[in-house]
């Protein structure tokens, strides 16, 4: 019998003591009991994350009312630093987030009433003891220390996220009392040949009781394991793919112990059934790197995936659904867990496997120098086998990544004579061969040999970016996965994405401020500024504010209100991502993978996302939905002409046609074309281009293309000016909008009397996801949109916010 131990109650510092429902943490419980200000408004963030100087403490009793062979209690997630004691002596001291710990505990427990405590120390006095005792290098926007211990990183502070490094239960805590014996691990390997499907079982008991059986079954078949192993063939196998190649199905494998006839435990897994891993072949541009599922080669689309909150008992099931299914809208194939966050709920996996989307994951490792010394390696590679057990059976699993940055950071980053001081005090320079023999050791090795053995069908890559480990140039473009920051980072233009032949590109980012809506959540409107104090502490990064001013600058008019800064963010971080993915995507073959940084937020903040912690897209997200669209139609400005492209990231070939059209801003036709087309499969094609030649005032031309598939379905639009925008002489377009009542929702119908860039269609109260936003109105002809929502269209008419790339300069009044 399983019994979640649910009540609770915590202590801290002089409070009275506070009831408290488990999974919950220090801030959790005090906020639910409104004892401290919401972390995430204005500048709280400060004065909360002090409360983690302190330690505190969660007690609870449970009750036993027989003594059974095995007693057990299951620790799901403790965050982190926790002596635990049952009945007042103590069981355990532990100190790794990333692991569960299940104890025997028949000897130490009594018939009738039973206490367990957990005592949580400060996680922060902690780092500050690690970076005394020995200073290791950590990225610089967590607090010094934070990496040596086993906690999410990113709660101690990142570039888009806050310092609150909360202590808690993050996951259940069990009691267990069982008789006989327990599953213990079950492992499913598939073998595909000749159109069917093997699927092997190998599991283990806790206890491997003789008096038990173990009945595996699967697809209704149902075999009986010897020895913990048993085969089952599936004849007519139906494949899984991910979004966008096929379907999704899962098949649902049983593993049931039995012992006198009756199933004393059970574990269920779905699988997918179809071969994923990562090919390396070398080729003409040097050696591919691609996923391939099925055989068939996938161009990676999708972003990265960061923590969805700071305070964890907050993530619900129901958030990450709809976030995941934001990510279907976008047309995502895939997402990398980022190495500096903790290893998502079952129920994350659960969903990529349902919706199709591939996972890169990395191991939680990111941007530091880990102290491999004896205790925090034992740690390390418990949690790491734990976690390749948990996951490697899932459909959506396509890598298993080292750490995030850390092959090119020992190279790269550190300088000669920077001393670090390692555990039993020897000095070695931050590219000394000390650091160098422990990260091979530890990356190269025995994580390797450790996916060989607990994971074989998984592919494994050593660090992000790499080009397949040894210090062999990280960042060479020729081969392996890229993280490209010449855009932000570096301060360069959107163009800079084109120079370069990247292979597979895990990172490239560009941030932009959330929606006022969201902004209202944090700052007052005297804050309303971004470089007041509230606002800056929702900037994270170091030159934030500096960068989206001068990117402004480069681009569009300085903007006349704080709300056309915010949204002229929105566009360029649009632009600057669409730039890079469409020449990835023009370069299929070469390139094969495009991971933008970041899907989303821990808190509400300026960041690199494209959906906002609050799930509100930024116009980023609506134009993933474009650029990551299976049939894209892409424009490049080259030589004169206006090149078009269109990449079928489909399995079958693609016809259709896409009309070109030279116009000036008041709608006059300069010159018109139409190109049709067929795109083979998987494939990307220049399908045609038409000259300037027409254009005869450049501040005062576009060009726009429609692309329709072959039953003359409107499909997308894609416009192009020949100036920056700034110096664009736009005329009014007085876009208005029309709501209007559909069955499904509503459907809004723009018009404009001028060309309109980037119409946001926005409401001053109401959450609404529309089919697509920030759109173009190149004509006359208006333009729908749709949206499934709760408000009637009178209700959405009468809040409506509608701004284009015009506004930015215009002053009213
Ligand atoms: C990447 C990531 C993160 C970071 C992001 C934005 O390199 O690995 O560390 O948040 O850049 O700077």
């Amino acid at each position: 019998m399983k019994t979640e131990i649910k009540d609770w109650v915590m202590k801290f510092k002089d409070y009275e003591l506070l009831q408290c429902e488990a999974p919950c943490s220090l801030y959790s419980v005090l906020l639910d009991h409104q004892l401290i200000p919401d972390p995430y408004y204005g500048v709280n963030e400060q004065e909360v994350r002090d409360l983690c100087e302190y330690p505190c403490e969660f007690s609870c009793t449970f009750e036993v009312e027989q003594i059974q062979e095995y007693m057990e209690l299951e620790f799901g997630g403790l965050d982190t630093i926790c002596d635990i004691y049952l009945n007042e002596r103590r069981l355990d001291s532990v100190k790794n987030m990333h692991r569960s710990y299940v104890y025997d505990v028949r000897d130490r427990v009594k018939l009738g009433t039973n206490t367990i405590r957990l005592q949580f120390s400060s996680p922060i006095e902690y780092f500050r003891d690690m970076d005394r005792r020995h200073r290791a290098w950590t990225c610089g926007d967590t607090i010094p220390g934070a990496a040596q211990l086993r906690k999410a990183l990113y709660m101690s502070g990142w570039d888009w996220g806050p310092q609150l490094p909360d202590m808690g239960i993050f996951r259940p805590v069990v009691f267990n009392q069982y008789e006989t014996d327990r599953l213990e691990d079950v492992e499913v390997r598939q073998i595909h040949r000749d159109g069917t499907v093997k699927l092997f079982f190998y599991v283990q008991t806790k206890h491997q009781s003789n008096a038990c059986e173990i009945v595996a079954s699967v697809d209704g078949k149902t075999v009986s394991l010897v020895d913990g192993y048993g085969e089952i063939e599936i004849e007519q196998p139906k494949l899984w793919w991910p979004n966008g190649y096929g379907q999704q199905p899962l098949y649902e494998v049983i593993v049931d112990l039995v012992a006198n006839e009756t199933v004393i435990d059970t574990q269920k897994k779905r699988i997918g059934l179809r071969t994923l891993t990562v090919s390396r072949e070398p080729d003409k541009y040097g050696e591919e790197f691609c996923f391939v599922v099925n055989g068939v080669k996938i161009f990676a689309m999708g972003a990265n995936y960061v923590p969805q909150d700071n305070i964890l008992s907050r993530i619900t099931p129901e958030k990450t659904e709809q976030l995941i299914k934001n990510c279907i809208d976008a047309n995502f194939n895939c997402l990398r867990v980022w190495g500096g966050a903790y290893y998502p709920e079952e129920e994350f996996y659960d969903l990529c496997d349902k919706y199709g989307i591939i996972i890169w994951q990395d191991f939680m490792i990111a941007c530091a120098i880990l102290y491999l010394r004896d205790e925090f390696k034992e740690t390390l590679v418990k949690e790491c086998e734990e976690q390749l057990k948990r996951f490697r059976h899932r459909a959506c699993l396509g890598l298993v990544c080292g750490n995030n940055e850390m092959e090119l950071a020992v190279m790269a980053w550190g300088k000669e004579d920077e001393e670090i001081v390692t555990m039993d005090g020897r000095k070695a320079g931050w590219d000394g061969p000390l650091v160098r023999a422990e990260y091979l050791e530890f990356y190269e090795r025995l994580l390797p040999d450790m996916c060989y053995r607990l994971a074989p069908d998984v592919f494994y890559w050593p660090s992000s970016p790499s080009c397949g480990g040894e210090f062999d140039d990280p960042a060479d473009v020729k081969r392996g996965d890229q993280h490209f920051w010449g855009p932000w980072n570096g301060n360069k233009s959107f163009t800079e994405y084109r120079e370069h032949q990247f292979r597979f590109c895990s990172e490239f980012g560009f941030e932009s401020y959330p929606s006022m809506k969201t902004i209202r959540t944090f700052a007052e409107p005297k804050d309303m500024n971004l470089s007041s104090r509230v606002m800056d502490n929702h900037q994270k990064c170091k030159f934030g504010v500096k960068n989206t001013a001068g990117y402004i600058a480069e681009h569009y008019l300085y903007p006349s209100t704080f709300e056309k800064v915010i949204y002229a963010s929105q566009i360029l971080q649009a632009e600057a991502i669409k730039y890079g993915v469409e020449h990835f995507r023009r370069i299929r073959g070469c390139c094969m993978g495009s991971l933008y940084w970041q899907l989303n937020d821990c808190w509400p903040v300026a960041s690199w996302s494209s959906v906002d912690y609050y799930g509100r897209y930024k116009a980023l997200h609506y134009a993933a939905k474009k650029f990551y669209a299976p049939l894209a139609c892409a424009l490049f400005y080259e030589d004169n002409k206006i090149m078009v492209n269109v990449a079928n990231e489909t399995r079958s070939e693609k016809s259709g046609c896409v009309k070109l059209c030279l116009c000036r801003s008041d709608f006059t036709v300069l010159d018109q074309k139409e190109i049709s087309f067929t795109v083979e499969e998987l494939s990307s094609t220049d399908i045609g281009f038409i000259k300037d030649t027409a254009v005869d005032n450049i501040y005062d031309c576009y060009f726009y293309a429609d692309m329709y598939d072959e039953e003359g379905k409107f499909l997308v639009r894609q416009s192009l000016l020949f100036v920056p925008p700034k110096h664009f002489e736009w005329k009014d377009p007085n876009v208005k909008a029309e709501i209007c009542d559909i069955p499904e929702g509503v459907e809004i119908t723009l018009t404009a009397e001028n060309f309109a860039r980037y119409v946001e269609v926005d409401f001053e109260e109401a959450d609404v996801i529309l089919s697509d936003n920030y759109i173009d109105i190149t004509s006359n002809e208006p333009v729908k949109l749709r949206a499934k929502t709760k408000y009637s269209a009178e209700a959405l008419q009468k809040q409506l916010i509608l701004q284009s790339v015009y506004d930015i300069g215009v002053h009213e009044g």
